[in-house]
């Protein structure tokens, strides 16, 4: 029986060096299945859209860095919290569609070899007549943040504060001036007093 071994290694060498040369085309993490599939029609929102790939995701810092699921309607809105949860070989956001009609879904995930890979798949959502339509949004929605933040009242202070450090290198300047006076004054009586003695 070890007398296999031999041959068998060799065997796995073999193939290792045939296989070899196809490695860095299939060392990215391939999907291998979503929800929504590319071109299904959906009649219900599932609770989860959901990407999986054949292996584990590298989620660094696991906080889904580099991860992200949009899904836009025909007009480009988007729809969901923009929050991506990933786990394993899965990453996944909480579903939200709007009304009846055409949507993308677009994906961006971190491949288990560093890489970030994205993709777009269509689908369409055909409801029942009274299913409840969520809103979109004209912007992708971030993650933990409320729908609409308050924004500009820091320019303001900013400009308060450039004034500031402007005035205070003016008084920095002036205060050398006088200081360099008062050096040039006191060598000049010193030297009158030199010359008198
Ligand atoms: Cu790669």
């Amino acid at each position: 029986m070890r007398r296999a071994s031999a041959p068998l290694a060799a065997l796995g060498l073999g193939l290792a060096l045939v296989a070899g040369p196809a490695l860095p085309a299939s060392a990215h993490n391939s999907v291998v299945s979503t929800t929504p599939e590319e071109g299904e029609t959906l009649t219900e929102v599932p609770e989860f859209f959901v990407v999986t790939t054949n292996e584990a995701m590298l989620d660094v810092g696991g906080e889904g860095a580099g991860f992200a699921i949009q899904v836009t309607d025909e007009s480009g809105l988007y729809y969901g919290d923009g929050c991506v949860d990933v786990g394993g070989p899965s990453m996944s956001t909480p579903a939200a569609l709007g009304e009846a009609g055409d949507y993308t879904m677009a994906f961006q995930y971190v491949s288990a070899d560093g890489h970030t890979l994205s993709d777009t798949l269509a689908f369409r959502y055909q409801p029942a007549v009274d299913a409840q339509a969520s809103a979109g949004s004209p912007a992708p929605p971030e993650c933990g943040t409320t729908s609409a933040s308050a924004s500009g009242g820091d320019e303001p202070a900013a400009a308060a504060g450039d004034e500031s450090s402007a005035v205070l290198g003016a008084v920095a300047a002036i205060g050398g001036g006088v200081v360099l006076l008062a050096v040039v004054a006191g060598i000049a009586v010193w030297l009158t007093r030199r010359r008198r003695a």
